[in-house]
């Protein structure tokens, strides 16, 4: 071989080290990210849910859906995500107290947010998605779906109604639903 040549072949070499040394400190961040910092995928997906019987029976049932004080003292505001609208399409959450939102999909892949805050997640069909959150300010805030599913996706819109803590009064059941005022 020419010295040209071993030269070459000897950058060559290092380069390939480099990338190597490269792709293996982003395995490294993933992993970590994953395993130490608890960084997941953004469906905050947590536990699975058969869509096909979602409706019937478990947790996503109607008569559940909506905002619940639990015995625990815990709020949990459950909806269900569909082609093309929110079940129930109007939720009542408390202002400065801590709420888990826990949503599913019996169809399609949707996502919704709430406007002004930092509530934002994906609902796979198959899975529950669940994030915690506080809301500062009282009033009405719309949570539209973000993830395209179908024709009728733009009109697929719910209302998040946060009311001071003295207006949150639930029923015998603990529930709190925009029907009630
Ligand atoms: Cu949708």
């Amino acid at each position: 071989m020419a010295v040209d040549e071993i030269s070459t072949v000897r950058s060559e070499r290092i380069w390939t080290y480099a990338m190597v040394a490269v792709a293996a400190v982003m395995l490294v961040a993933i992993v970590h990210a994953g395993i130490a910092q608890h960084f997941g995928t953004p469906s905050n997906s947590i536990e699975t849910v058969d869509p096909n019987t979602l409706h019937l029976a478990g947790e996503f049932v109607s008569e559940n859906l909506g905002t619940r004080v639990g015995l625990d003292g815990k709020i949990t505001t459950r909806v269900v995500t569909t082609q093309f609208a929110f079940a129930p399409d109007c939720v009542v959450v408390p202002q400065h107290m801590q709420v888990t939102l826990r949503a599913a999909s019996p169809d399609v892949l949707h996502g919704l947010m709430i406007m002004g805050t930092n509530v934002n997640t994906m609902v796979v069909p198959g899975y529950v998605s669940q994030v915690h959150t506080v809301f500062d300010k009282t009033g009405e805030m719309l949570m539209p779906c973000h993830e395209f599913c179908g024709l009728g996706h733009s009109q697929m819109v719910a209302r998040v109604r946060v009311v001071p803590l003295e207006d949150f009064q639930p029923d015998e059941q603990g529930r709190v639903s925009c029907a009630d005022r």
